[in-house]
Parts: structure tokens; sequence; C-alpha cells
């Protein structure tokens, strides 16, 4: 299997991590099984997500080696990794899929999917988890885990009504038919649909552009829309206030405010 270095010395069996600027790319890398997750996987996964933490890191750009995204659940050994977890399934989703889904939302920066192909199970969990999905026009979802007998897990209960609306998402788990990328972008699963041709390229200026922004403003904002559908108005609108008083004290905010009477593009450093 190939090894790749990441910015923190790391090296990693099952993930290729790269460092560009203050963009972090991480690609799953077991491109013979389409991306399809092992604990050793989960556990790389894990570590990375939570080294992208460092304030160095502006954005963080998710996606899969080779034709496919993720495909869920490693099934090759004809059943679920939770033998080699030793434990239950309840087990194996808290201590190996749970820790990742956290250390993903709990990102204070852009986090991109950029879904190069199939997304399956808890692969579709962990592009919904990010917080804007590109779509290579070879991208498909298929919920999957019914089709096997499974509940959803990877937070994909949490994420995809949110999403489509409940009844959608109600259809699409009862089903697991496939969605490809069009269908995707209509339902509100993806942003943006580009073309295979050039598509991690196009990804990867996209987040680039993001890891360049005002990092403070867009932490604020993802909060604030984070917290919104389960707050009233009056909490939401006190932390309104309250996340702006911080934003305006931000060195980003002075920059916008001189690059702005200087009428030129502003130079965020994220801090
Ligand atoms: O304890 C726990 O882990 C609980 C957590 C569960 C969470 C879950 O994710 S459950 C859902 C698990 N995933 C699936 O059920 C998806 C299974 N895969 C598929 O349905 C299809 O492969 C796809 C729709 C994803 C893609 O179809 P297609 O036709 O593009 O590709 P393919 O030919 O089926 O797959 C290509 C290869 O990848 C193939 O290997 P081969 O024949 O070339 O040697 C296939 O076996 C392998 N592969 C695909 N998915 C998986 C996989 N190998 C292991 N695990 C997989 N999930």
């Amino acid at each position: 299997m190939r090894s790749s270095m990441s910015a923190y010395g790391y090296d990693y069996r099952t993930l290729r991590v790269v460092r560009d600027g203050a963009l972090l790319q991480i690609s799953l890398n077991r491109p013979q099984v389409l991306n399809a997750l092992t604990l050793e996987l989960l556990l790389e996964l894990r570590g990375a997500l939570e080294g992208a933490a460092d304030d160095e890191v502006r954005a963080v750009l998710l996606s899969g080696e080779g034709r496919g995204f993720c495909a869920g659940a490693d099934l090759s050994a004809g059943g679920l990794a939770v033998a080699e977890a030793g434990g239950d399934v309840t087990e194996t989703v808290e201590r190996f899929y749970n820790p990742v889904v956290r250390a993903l939302l709990a990102l204070r920066k852009p986090v991109i999917a950029a879904v190069n192909g199939v997304a399956a199970g808890a692969g579709m969990s962990l592009a919904l988890a990010c917080d804007l999905r590109l779509l290579s026009e070879e991208a498909a979802f298929t919920l999957g885990f019914s089709r096997i007998g499974l509940a959803l897990d990877a937070s994909m209960s949490y994420t995809l009504p949110r999403l489509v609306g409940p009844a959608r998402a109600l259809e699409l788990a009862y089903s697991g038919r496939k969605l490809d990328a069009r269908e995707a972008l209509a339902l509100g699963l993806g942003e943006l649909v580009l073309s295979a041709d050039g598509f991690a390229a196009a990804a990867t200026e996209f987040a680039r552009a993001l890891s360049e922004g005002p990092t403070q403003s867009f932490a604020r904002i993802k909060a604030q829309l984070a917290a919104s559908p389960g707050n009233t108005l009056g909490a939401q609108l006190a932390l309104e206030a309250r996340l702006q008083g911080e934003a305006s004290r931000t060195e980003d905010f002075a920059e916008g405010l001189r690059a702005f009477a200087e009428k030129r593009p502003p130079i965020f450093r994220g801090r």
C-alpha cells in the first residue's frame, strides 16, 4: 500500500495527506476497494482531522484516490470490521466512526468534500459531514445501509434530513437507490457539479481560495449556522451579537476595512 507523509511528519498507510499553503488535502487512499473504510483508515483519518485543527491550516479538502470517493465500511472480509475490533457494532461505531465525524464537524474552518466518484454508506456520511460538496459529474451517492440490513450511522441521520428534509431522507434511506451528480445537486446534496476532466484541480482551486479567506469570519459564520436549527430566535440573535463582537476585533476585519478604503483586494491572514 502506498504511504504518504503529512505536514506533521506522520507516515499514513491509508490516506494521502498534503499541505498546500494553508490548505490541507486529505485523500482516502484504498482505491482498489473504492476507499472502503477499515479501522486503520478511520484511526488515521481521525488523526489527520484532529491535526487539521492547527491554526496554520485554514481549509480542508477531503477526497478519494482513484475512481471512488468512499464505498463505506469495508465488507471484503465478508462482514463488517467489527470482528477486527473484537467488540460489537455499537462499540465499533462509537470508538472508530463517531470520533472521525466529531473531528470533522468540530473544525472551525471550511471543510470541502471533493466527491470524485461514488460515495456509499458511511462514505456518503463523511461527505455530508463536510461543509460543502463539490461533485464531479462522475460522482454518485447511495446510502447503502438498508441494502445490507443496517440502520444509519456516522452522522447520516443528523445531516441528511437537514439537507434534504425528513421525508426525502426516508425515501433515500429506505430505497438505498443511487443518485447521480445532477440529482444530488438538485436535492441539495452538493453545491456544484464540475467536469470530471480536471476535477481535482478545480476542487483544489476552490478550496485554496477559501483557505486564503477570512478564516475567523468563516469560523463564526459556521458556528452561527450550525447552531441555528436548535436555537430560538432570541438565542440566535444573542449568538449573532456575541460572535459579531468577536469578529469585529479580528485582524482580518481591520484588514477588510483598510482594503475597502484603499480600493484593493484584502489580504486575509486568518487572525
Ligand atoms: O461496524 C461497522 O463498520 C458499521 C458501519 C457500517 C457503515 C456502512 O458504511 S454500511 C455500507 C457499506 N457499503 C456498502 O454497502 C457499499 C458496497 N458497495 C457497493 O454497493 C458498490 O461497490 C458501489 C455502489 C459502492 C460501487 O459500485 P461499482 O459498480 O461502481 O463498483 P464495484 O465493481 O461494485 O466495486 C469495485 C471494487 O470495489 C470491487 O472489487 P473487485 O471486484 O474489483 O475486486 C468491490 O468488491 C470493491 N468494493 C466496493 N465496495 C466495497 C468494496 N470492497 C469492500 N468494501 C466495500 N464497501
